[in-house]
């Protein structure tokens, strides 16, 4: 991996794109050039988990031809949760003022990155892609992850109390002073839960979370790493953090008791 041994002042204003790997290999480099070509000013980092499709050694190709792109390979399938965490201490490390969470398999357009970087530089601590607003839109999902994926949204946002209108959604944007309120070290979910928690997190630390529409297409390549452990996990997580947050009290939350206001969301744009 290459990493320079000062961070670099200017990295401030710049935007690092996290993008975990498990066996991608016929997406990954459409993504990279797509995502170099739609937000130029950014770098990449890929976090591959040693997948055994070679997802890694295509990874390490596209940073030998880009110096904006870098690698992370990690021993195994450490999870997404964990991945994402190694990239928010990477951004830290090097310095950026912002880093994007975004799935490698071609579900997130890259044509939507402009519009995220934008709304975190006007100020939110966090922007979600949202499927689940006007504007935003599912192509190819089958009804029963729909149903899910709504479903667990409804429930969630009861369960939490929450204002977000899609907190599974993996498109996002989190500004670098959002990450250091964040107590990553407490953070034990991955998957669905990973991205529950750390939305829900978020929005009880008080910060802006801004809403902008996306388009998520169904990947048409590779397999879905999504299983029953993964929705279980998300579940008991949710139903617990719900608990701790009623006995918590009316509006205090138990993830951040010295913050009781929720977060102020901007909602369409
Ligand atoms: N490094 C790493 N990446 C992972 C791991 N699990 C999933 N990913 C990547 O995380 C992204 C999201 O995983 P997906 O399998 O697409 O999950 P999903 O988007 O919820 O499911 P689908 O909609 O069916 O694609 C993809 O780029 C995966 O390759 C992991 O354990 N480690
Ligand atoms: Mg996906």
């Amino acid at each position: 991996m290459q990493t320079p041994d000062t961070p670099d002042p200017l990295a401030r204003d710049c935007a690092l794109i996290v993008l975990p790997t498990y066996n991608e290999r016929e997406s990954l480099e459409s993504v990279v050039v797509d995502v170099l070509s739609c937000a130029p000013e950014a770098d990449i980092l890929i976090i591959d988990d040693a997948s055994p499709d070679g997802t890694g050694r295509i990874a390490d190709a596209l940073a030998a031809a880009d110096a904006r792109v870098t690698v992370l390979h990690r021993s195994g399938k450490l999870g997404l949760g964990t991945a994402y965490i190694a990239g928010f201490h990477v951004a830290l490390e090097r310095g950026y003022g912002y880093v994007v969470e975004m799935d490698s398999d071609g579900s997130h357009q890259p044509a939507a990155l402009p519009a995220l970087l934008a709304a975190a530089r006007e100020g939110a601590g966090l922007v979600i892609g949202t499927r689940w607003m006007p504007g935003g839109e599912i192509v190819n999902w089958p009804r029963y992850r729909r149903l899910i994926s709504r479903g667990g949204t409804a429930f969630a946002r009861r369960a939490l109390r929450s204002q977000l209108r899609d907190l599974t959604s993996g498109f996002r944007v989190l500004s670098r002073e959002t990450i250091e309120l964040l107590e990553l070290g407490s953070i034990d979910s991955e998957g669905y839960a990973f991205q529950v928690e750390t939305a829900w997190r978020i929005e009880r630390l008080g910060c802006t979370v801004a809403e902008v529409p996306i388009t998520f297409v169904e990947r048409t390549s590779g397999r879905s790493k999504m299983s029953v452990r993964i929705m279980r996990e998300a579940f008991v997580n949710v139903l617990r953090w719900g608990r701790e947050l009623r006995r918590a009290g009316p509006t205090r939350s138990a993830a951040s008791p010295g913050n009781p206001e929720p977060a102020a969301i901007k909602r369409a744009r």
